[in-house]
């Protein structure tokens, strides 16, 4: 696998990391690849305490040249683009391609907030009394505090740290402990970048390394102005309450319960790659990663069939082998949840193709599974939880409204997907009384998302965009301005207040 070399190109010394207390393994084939000292909650309280002072000096920067030391992040990234997604892919099992591409989400979104540095326009609005102007100013937020999940150890750190640079934010980031190496590695690039850059203020962007204690830390910190979390619902139903009881901001990315519905009238070539894509794209592990399949009666036949051997070709095994395209499960937990998962399906009347252990011979301290197609006789309990793992239920329906009604019907709302050339089921889709996804697309499947639309989802996915359009408003305070250029002092709706 050769992680020292991965990790040389970051200037890490894997034999300086074998001694601290988080043990770090690759999902390939379960072998310890470092032992990372751990930070305490005391460590985390001075790290804060330093992007505070950082951010002191930083929102006096202009935010262009805020975009300047962005820039120099991107070139970083442009320039190790291999290496990173190559240490993407030893610690988080993405196949070589998926890591590589996180890179360049990496790559873009440095892009996108590069031209944004120049463009964090406020509105200028007509004010109802004579001699008077109003304008709304965003100004910088404070300290943006990340937490973020395995399955994109990088890439979702960049979407917040590029936009809350520019913002003029300091950022403290917890990546997942199961992927502290790719965390340690953007460290380092991110520090080349500010030497490049020459003069911004020292600590402003830090990494944690450590479990729950540190996210909670994060959280309950006052100088904390935004924490960013993306992760389990559950995860999200125990930190936001710390951050909302001292009003802090909170920028949830939580679990997805995607469908794809496949009309009568779809493009069965282009439905069948999509669902493939989401489905057993990551082994599974995305948010967007499609778990529910809603296919019209008159098709689901045909397109099951073609699916089914489309699952069976699928190459399982190594994902730095060329040609692989299912690469393992993050854990053995994932392994069990997904026999779970399985396990209850059955019970409750569904028909599973797949899902077995593969490779144990080959790895046996890895988990590697042939993704599972499950056929439902509706949506039963299990298919409305998030399962991290390749299963994708399916249900046949009738009428398109029976269908918009079971892709709404989970308590998720993150990303969802018609495939179809009826220009009506297409529209209605996307209209209000269509997807209630923060994600509702045409012809598309439902992973893989642009960096340039706002990302995000509604319920229990908690509410958050990040990424592209005005998602970098989440990243600023917003002052609203009146400035009166008259010689009188009106007041608004007409009072008149003493003589
Ligand atoms: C996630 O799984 O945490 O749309 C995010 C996608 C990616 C982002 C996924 N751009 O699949």
């Amino acid at each position: 696998m050769n992680i020292d070399d991965v990790l040389a190109e970051f200037g890490l010394d894997a034999t300086r990391m074998q001694n601290g207390s988080l043990s770090v393994r690759s999902p390939i084939d379960g072998t310890q690849v470092a032992r990372l000292a751990e930070h305490s909650t005391a460590d985390a309280h001075l790290a804060i305490d330093a992007a505070h002072t950082a951010f002191m000096a930083w929102r006096m920067v202009p935010a262009p040249r805020r975009g300047e030391l962005v820039r120099l992040l991107g070139d970083e990234l442009r320039a190790h683009k291999q290496g990173l997604g190559r240490l993407v892919s030893i610690e988080a099992g993405k196949i070589l391609a998926e890591g590589a591409g996180e890179v360049q989400e990496m790559i873009d979104i440095c892009d996108f907030a590069v031209g944004l540095s120049r463009q964090l326009h406020g509105l200028t609005i007509a004010s109802e009394r004579p001699g008077h102007r109003m304008m709304e100013t965003w100004h910088p937020l404070g300290v943006v505090g990340v937490i973020s999940a395995f399955n994109f150890p990088v890439a979702v750190w960049s979407w917040n740290a590029a936009l809350a640079l520019i913002c003029g934010d300091a950022v403290v980031w917890k990546p997942s402990e199961k992927t502290p190496l790719t965390a340690l590695a953007c460290q380092v690039l991110f520090n080349r970048a500010m030497e490049k850059f020459g003069d911004a203020p020292a600590n402003l962007s830090q990494v944690l390394i450590g479990g729950r204690e540190i996210g909670q830390a994060l959280a309950a910190h006052y100088r904390v102005a935004l924490v960013s979390a993306t992760g389990s619902t559950r995860m999200g139903r125990e930190l936001s309450p710390i951050v909302a009881a001292r009003f802090g901001r909170c920028l949830l990315e939580l679990g997805g319960n995607n469908a794809i519905i496949v009309g009568p009238t779809a493009d069965l070539d282009m439905a069948l790659r999509g669902i493939l894509f989401g489905a057993v794209g990551t082994a599974g592990q995305r948010c967007t990663t499609t778990r529910r399949l809603i296919v019209h009666e008159s098709v689901a036949d045909e397109l099951l069939g073609r699916l089914k051997r489309a699952y069976s070709s699928a190459r399982i095994g190594s994902p730095l082998e060329p040609g692989t395209l299912v690469g393992p499960l993050i854990d053995r937990a994932a392994y069990d949840g997904m026999q779970a998962a399985l396990e209850s399906a059955r019970q409750q009347g569904g028909k599973v193709v797949g899902g077995e252990r593969r490779l144990a011979d080959q790895y046996p301290q890895a988990w590697y599974v042939s993704p599972a197609l499950v056929e439902m006789p509706g949506q039963t309990k299990v298919v409305l939880q998030e399962t991290f793992a390749p299963i994708l239920y399916v249900m046949r329906y009738t009428t398109f409204d029976e269908a918009v009604e079971m892709q709404n019907g989970v308590p998720q709302g993150l990303s969802s997907a018609v495939f179809t050339n009826d220009l009506r089921e297409a529209e209605w889709f996307m209209s209000a009384a269509g997807s209630d996804c923060g994600i509702a697309n045409v012809n598309i499947g439902t992973s893989g998302a642009e960096i340039g639309g706002a990302f995000g989802g509604e319920k229990e996915t908690g509410g958050g965009r990040e990424s592209g359009s005005d998602a970098w408003k989440a990243y600023m305070r917003r002052a609203t301005n009146t400035v009166n250029f008259s010689r009188e002092l009106p007041l608004a709706q007409g009072i008149k207040f003493g003589s």
